[in-house]
């Protein structure tokens, strides 16, 4: 059996590589800070850790994955998203707690994230003819989840939480509205017809390649710096 190697003309490979041990290394920075974290801001840093730490093990089972088959990891991609994600509504939930959220905004959000993510998951796999419609519903799921953090309850929450919280929660909002937007583009390349039926990239493999690279960046991105966030969040006097 040919074996395909990391080397440096893989790209796909290797981002899959420094994936698994940047999110490595970010669990174990989170987890090491617990013991100097201020009470009130352990729990959130604990999830901090525990969104990388997760997202850490299912780097290293996609890498061996794409390593042996060439292939998209894409169900591994979902279920660590499906737990990731709502670990980064429990951030939010967690940070505005103090202000008076309520667990009937976490569910919101949790709700939100869950139907945007299984209907992603549906246009990448099982419906892939209809990947514009799924792509469609699941890009509205998103837009409530940005409505919530920019205008809704997370926002007007955030102001009362006194300005470190206010000013960390906007910043979590700038990744939302725009680390997390680097994802329909990976879904837009790597799906057949997924900017509504037009054709990005023609050769199937080579979509799949560059939609696993884009999801790779957009990954380490969002869950590290989402992480960092919460992580100055807690040294600062609030
Ligand atoms: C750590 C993982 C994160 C923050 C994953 C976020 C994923 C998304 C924001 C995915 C969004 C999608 C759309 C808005 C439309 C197309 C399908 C998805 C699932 C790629």
């Amino acid at each position: 059996m040919e074996h395909l190697k990391i080397a440096s003309d893989n790209y796909v490979a290797f981002t899959f590589f420094i994936g698994t041990m940047a999110m490595m290394a970010a669990s174990v920075f989170f987890f090491f800070e617990l013991s100097s974290t201020p009470t009130k801001w352990r729990t959130s840093v604990l999830v901090s850790g525990l969104i990388t730490f997760i997202a850490a093990v299912h780097y290293y089972y996609m890498r061996g994955y794409n390593l042996a088959t060439g292939d998209s990891p894409t169900f591994f991609r979902y279920v660590d998203w499906i737990l990731t994600v709502p670990l980064m509504c429990v951030e939010f939930y967690l940070i505005t707690k103090k202000a008076g959220a309520k667990q009937g905004l976490l569910w919101k959000l949790i709700f939100a994230s869950l139907v945007m993510l299984v209907t992603g998951y549906f246009g990448e796999t099982i419906y892939r003819g209809s990947s514009v419609i799924w792509g469609v519903i699941s890009g509205a799921a998103y837009f409530y989840i940005v409505y919530l953090v920019w205008f809704g309850e997370v926002s007007q929450l955030a102001q009362t939480a006194g300005a470190q919280v206010a000013k960390a929660t906007k910043t979590l909002a700038w990744f939302v509205l725009v680390g997390w937007a680097i994802y329909p583009l990976g879904y837009i390349l790597g799906t057949p017809g997924g900017l509504f039926g037009i054709q990005l990239v023609a050769d199937p493999a080579l979509a799949s390649h560059y939609m696993d690279i884009v999801y790779n960046v957009a990954d380490a991105i969002n869950k590290i710096g989402f992480g960092l966030v919460i992580y100055s969040l807690s040294r600062t006097q609030d």
